[in-house]
């Protein structure tokens, strides 16, 4: 124990005799970082706060995920293999075999329990992304929400990802008003690391004595990437001359530091990644900027974690502190070849040209874009490995560790080359907080003798699966099927491979010569392979992987929009004003036609401000008076499409509208004053069945965050009485009311 805690000790009049030596524990899980985007993993990118942790800790070198969001976060908190707890795929989608119901089991032992339960306080700050589809609304249940498995306060999101500028966010069991307004300069990273520091500082001054985990799920690197332009324009230039050159550059970096051994090989840029040399000047002009505005986005992250390790040491804790450095996957190429300035065209249909994205390059990062870079970057940043996150080639599934504890690691500065993976962190954990699982199954093996010894190495075995995509390890050797998965657009139609599972070739790799798994040595080894694929299947059948579902995916999305547990949903919903928003899971669908009535007291005039508003300016709706009109704003894809009304006459008792779609023109919308028709128009585009990939609560009598459109500023409460708001939906009939199973993939 050091000095410093001593005093703090003293100063809080306990002496302290009995504390035990337990670190507090700091996991901090970036999203979508590939394993070549910090710069102590070879990154070009300046990471230096994560970096300092690393030359005073650790470096995993072989440390795996499981290649998607949920599953590692499932990993990571039970110390199970994803299938075995539900989470062979998202939340999101529930199946209906044990594997992928998208559930964590009733009696799931967790980190957060097992350590609250041995003396710890525990928090969660950030992204969560395991509660089940049709849990995350004000009914809850709360069970598998951060607070009902085993931490003592939370504060975050509850979904896949966030807007950075305007997150719709949660505090222990509640969703809380948006913390942000327009132009203020809110974010997110900012606002997750400043309530951390304030639960570490809160609970600290009250208990000295008594350890703490904190896990610190940032939004970022996933997109939308959002950051200040403070932040990318100090990387104008840097990127010009491409992917290519960054890969090689990074490359040799990374064999220079150390994390990459030498003698391995930079696997090929895939053919359908285009070179760089080959592309247009505008082309090349719109991508650097992409990266750009992404090299922003993870200076800022790090600048953040900095805060909480520097608040960490202010309080005396800081050699007392394990704090690990991890991804859940490696870098994303949800960007599609040419990225995007709104994520939502790809799955609602519109269409992005480069000279377009271009002239708006600029503006990149700010709260009028929902952006994600091209994947020539993805692939940049899983250098030296192939592909990237829903794989489960390394590009996907091995991801930059860094753990730092200077009262627990004497070798600062080192890389640890053992096999790791995301199940191992729950008996790492508990290890050093001295809690005894009590015969309780774990999948993973404790990393703590690989903090002392460079050289420690145990058996191990590790199945992995995503999406069709599968691969096993045992003991240095790794086989890795070349599944294509589907659903994914443009990397569905252009990646190498087999798209069937009986035709899925095995490539077999040698990890202890083959850092990178670049060279197949299956045609060599014949046998080794078959003992291989029978190892997965051993695995996948204890793991409850099977029956894959990956080819029935879009049918798993279908059938978990067409009915809950208690049959189909409502048709007719009402609604309260100023009540908290109403989450997206639970919300109407408006896709396939609704009528909408807002009633108000009588007596008053003609009403002002805001009856609905769903999403924001990227994609979203709202219902709104203003200047004696009513209007209906659908911004789809950051398009506005308006319907407003001529000028209406008080008192009212009445406003609303009715939506019907059609297939040629869109649709078409009535406003209704006093049940009286006071606008009537086509639409010119279709009402979308979603809103926001990070879910997005309908708001009743006002709006938050970011409005829907510039004509006005949230709150914009509404006046005149407002007393209820009456929906009432026709059940989505077309295609065009799902969402597609691109959405969801998308979302993750
Ligand atoms: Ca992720």
């Amino acid at each position: 124990m050091s000095d410093t805690t001593n005093d703090d000790a003293r100063r809080h009049g306990r002496e302290d005799h009995v504390r035990p030596r337990r670190p507090n524990i700091i996991m901090v899980v970036l999203d979508d970082c590939g394993f070549a985007q910090l710069g102590c993993f070879g990154s070009e990118m300046q990471t230096p706060n994560v970096d300092a942790l690393a030359e005073d800790g650790l470096r995993f070198n072989a440390y795996h995920v499981t290649a998607l969001c949920s599953p590692t976060r499932a990993c990571l908190l039970t110390g199970r293999n994803h299938h075995a707890v539900g989470m062979g795929l998202f939340p999101e989608v529930p199946g209906a075999s044990p594997g992928y119901s998208g559930r964590l089991p009733d009696d799931v032992w967790t980190l957060p329990r097992a350590l609250r339960d041995s003396g710890y306080s525990t928090f969660a700050v950030g992204k969560w992304h395991i509660t089940p589809l049709g849990e995350r609304s004000a009914a809850g249940p709360f069970t598998r929400w951060p607070l009902g498995l085993g931490f003592e306060r939370y504060y975050g999101f509850l979904g896949a990802e966030a807007n950075q500028w305007s997150p719709s966010l949660v505090a222990d069991n509640h969703a809380i008003p948006s913390p942000a307004n327009v132009g203020d300069g809110y974010h997110l990273s900012e606002d997750l690391a400043s309530q951390a520091i304030r639960m570490i500082r809160d609970q600290h001054q009250a208990s000295p004595d008594r350890p703490f985990f904190l896990y610190f799920a940032t939004a970022a690197p996933h997109a939308p990437h959002h950051v200040a332009p403070e932040w990318s324009d100090s990387y104008r230039g840097r990127f010009d001359d491409g992917w290519d050159a960054v890969r090689d550059r990074v490359f040799a970096r990374q064999t220079e530091l150390g994390v990459v051994p030498p003698g391995t090989s930079l696997t090929p840029r895939p053919s359908w990644v285009r070179p760089w040399d080959e592309l247009s000047a505008d082309e090349r002009a719109l991508y650097a900027r992409m990266h750009e505005v992404y090299a922003g986005v993870m200076s800022h992250v790090d600048a953040q974690i900095g805060r909480i390790v520097q608040a960490v040491e202010e309080l005396g804790l800081g050699e007392d502190t394990l704090i690990m450095v991890m991804s859940d996957n490696g870098a994303s190429a949800e960007g599609g070849p040419h990225g995007t300035l709104n994520e939502y065209a790809f799955t609602l249909g519109s269409e992005e040209t480069v000279s377009d994205m271009l002239d708006q390059r600029e503006q990149l990062g700010g709260n009028r874009f929902y952006n994600h870079y091209s994947w020539g970057w993805a692939w940049a940043g899983n250098t030296p490995f192939r592909l990237w996150k829903r794989y489960t080639w390394l590009g996907g599934t091995r991801t930059p560790l860094v753990v730092r504890w200077p009262n627990g690691i004497a070798d600062a500065g080192e890389v640890r080359s053992q096999f790791s993976h995301a199940v191992d962190m729950m008996p790492t954990l508990l290890e050093l907080a001295g809690v005894d699982t009590d015969g309780r199954q774990l999948d993973g093996k404790s990393l703590v003798p690989a903090f002392a010894d460079r050289s420690f190495d145990q058996p191990r075995t590790q199945y992995f699966e995503i999406l069709g995509s599968r691969s096993a390890y045992r003991d240095g050797w790794k086989v890795t099927t070349d599944h294509v998965i589907s659903g994914a657009g443009a990397e569905s139609e252009l990646l190498e491979g087999s798209r069937d599972y009986d035709a899925n070739h095995w490539n077999l790799f040698d990890l202890r010569r083959d850092f990178s798994e670049s060279t197949d040595l299956s045609a060599e080894e014949p046998q080794l392979v078959e003992s291989m694929i029978a190892t997965w299947w051993e695995e996948a059948e204890r793991n409850s992987v099977l029956p894959l579902v990956e080819g029935s995916f879009a049918d798993m999305i279908n059938a978990s929009q067409e009915a809950d547990s208690d049959g189909e949903p409502p048709t007719a919903y009402v609604y309260r004003p100023h009540t908290a928003p109403v989450h997206e899971d639970v919300c109407p669908n408006f896709a396939g036609g609704f009528s909408l009535t807002a009633e108000f007291d009588n007596g008053h005039e003609v009403p002002a401000g805001v009856i609905c508003a769903q999403g924001d300016w990227n994609n979203g709706w709202a219902l709104y008076a203003k200047d004696g009109r009513l209007h209906y704003a659908l911004c789809r894809v950051g398009r506005l499409h308006l319907v407003s009304s001529r000028e209406l006459d008080g008192p009212i008792v009445s406003l609303g509208m009715w939506y019907e779609p059609a297939p040629d023109d869109g649709g078409h919308v009535v406003l209704f004053a006093n049940e009286t028709t006071v606008a009537e128009q086509r639409l010119g585009t279709r009402v979308p069945p979603l809103w926001q990939y990070g879910g997005s609560g309908l708001c009743i009598g006002y709006d938050e965050g970011l409005p829907v459109t510039d004509a006005y500023r949230p709150p914009f409460a509404c006046t005149g009485g407002l007393e209820r708001v009456v929906i009432e939906v026709q059940r989505p009939e077309d295609a065009a009311t799902r969402i597609p199973a691109e959405a969801v993939l998308r979302a993750d």
